[in-house]
């Protein structure tokens, strides 16, 4: 029998309210003991799912808060067994007490991700549902919370059941052939195997694809500032961020590193990176940000590359532009419109072929709101099933790969051995992604992720 688990479950505190969270098949017996209804009846005789006012108790018997309780019996609770939460004053001296008051009483204190864990193993929720929990609860973002929730309410399970459903299809028709090969049961035909192995494998591999549209969406998009040194990358970075994040100064080289700020934009997460201008370095400290400079442009997602459109171009400025990889969205902004803008400058730009080029000016913020469309442009679509984990999407590969080993040993005849064998690897992966089939070590390391409390 599982012990009582007690753990706060709210946000940061002070708050207006504190809540603890309570499960295991004594958690009725152990709220008996600190929590007192005002209706005098217990626990087991109040009403399911229902908030009750009372008086909650301290260690030492003495009245700790005025709060609101409500129980949740098994198996319709979170965690499929009985449950309870105690939604006192949201002060951390009260939220701290309480959970002394109830391990006092018999339970003791939750490990992270200790609630979802058991809901797991009652079978509450899969290992794609307990991971969207975690997403959900990190989301900083509109259209992450929204993937998250998805997720959760089945989205990943659901496709994964359906695909493993037809892989174990095909497998059930080959043991019942060879195991009963005198009934009467339509033959195995390698070709239809290897067609419905194809089709699995392409939607695996679908899946596998969307990975990364959800892994833009779940931890933002990363978009690289870089530029010579003054051109007003900061200034810019500023701008969109909303505040002076970065230091600005009319000396050149005054960044000298990579900062990041998170933006929300249409309900996106944004990772923009303000980096050192692009220049021959003067010192180490320079060189070393001018290295960080072009990681920053190879790896992000998009590339803002700023010039200062009151001077002429430099030699740093095309050294700057060379920084963008071709593979990614990129666009020109000429800054400092508001000091008049060199046509000469504007004109070299414009003969480069740059799709997007916006003229601004950081300081004034004229003109940004067409950047910001670009930018908002570059925000991947959410359509469809939507994977966020790397966990998940490296078993889909994995399974994918295993699908078309099957498939081709089902097309060439080979010993049913070779066939079966990655058939049965790949529901094997799919299995794993949903946790039927899934190590304690790899449930393990998903509850981990949790705060406790949930
Ligand atoms: N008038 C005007 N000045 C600007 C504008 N944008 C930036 N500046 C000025 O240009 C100078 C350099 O701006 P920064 O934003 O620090 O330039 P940076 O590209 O980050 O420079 P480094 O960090 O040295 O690479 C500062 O004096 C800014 O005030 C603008 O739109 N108009
Ligand atoms: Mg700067």
């Amino acid at each position: 029998m599982n012990k009582v688990i007690v753990a706060p479950s709210g946000g940061g505190l002070p708050a207006a309210i504190g809540i603890v969270r309570l499960s295991g098949a004594d958690t009725f017996s152990v709220l008996d003991r600190i929590f007192k209804a005002k209706c005098r009846k217990n626990a087991a005789g109040r009403q399911k799912n229902r908030l009750y006012y009372g008086t909650l108790l301290a260690q030492n018997g003495k009245t700790l808060d005025l709060c609101m309780a409500v129980c949740f019996h098994a198996p319709n609770s979170y965690t499929g067994e009985d449950m309870a939460e105690l939604y006192c004053h949201g002060s951390s001296a009260v939220v701290s007490a309480a959970i002394d008051s109830a391990i006092d009483a018999g339970a003791r204190f939750a490990e992270p991700g200790e609630f979802t864990r058991r809901a797991f193993l009652n079978g509450k929720l899969d290992l794609t549902q307990a991971e969207a929990t975690a997403d959900l609860i990190h989301s900083t973002s509109l259209l992450a919370a929204q993937a998250a929730a998805s997720q959760l309410s089945g989205s990943v399970r659901g496709e994964i059941t359906r695909l493993r459903g037809q892989l174990s299809g095909l497998l059930a028709h080959f043991y019942a052939v060879c195991d009963y090969s005198d009934e009467d049961i339509e033959p195995f035909e390698y070709q239809n195997a290897a067609d419905t192995l194809q089709d699995v494998a392409l939607r695996l591999r679908a899946l596998k694809d969307g990975y990364e549209r959800g892994s833009a969406i779940k931890n933002g998009i990363p978009v690289a500032v870089i530029g010579r040194p003054n051109a007003g990358k900061s200034s810019l970075f500023n701008a969109l961020a909303g505040f002076d994040r970065a230091i600005v100064t009319s000396e050149a080289g005054t960044t000298r590193d990579v900062i990041e700020e998170q933006i929300n934009l249409s309900g996106a997460l944004f990772r923009l990176l303000d980096t050192a201008g692009i220049r021959q370095a003067e010192g180490l400290a320079e060189s070393m940000g001018i290295e960080r400079s072009r990681s920053a442009a190879k790896d992000a997602k998009a590339v803002i590359c700023v010039f200062d459109g009151s001077q002429t171009l430099t030699e740093e400025d095309y050294d700057a532009l060379s920084l963008v990889p071709e593979n990614i969205p990129g666009c020109a902004v000429i800054n400092k419109l508001d000091l008049g803008i060199n046509s000469e400058t504007e004109q070299k730009l414009k003969e480069l072929n740059i799709a997007n080029i916006f003229t601004i000016s950081a300081k004034t913020g004229e003109g940004l709101e067409a950047l910001t469309k670009w930018l908002t442009e570059l925000i991947p679509s959410a359509e469809g099933v939507l994977i966020t984990s790397p966990r998940q999407a490296s078993l889909l590969s994995s399974a994918a790969d295993a699908c078309a080993l099957a498939r081709q040993s089902a097309l060439e005849g080979l010993t049913a051995d070779a066939f079966l064998s990655d058939a049965e690897r790949a529901l094997n992966d799919l299995g794993k992604i949903t946790g039927d089939t899934a190590q304690a070590d790899i449930a393990g390391e998903i509850f981990s992720r949790f705060c406790v409390g949930k």
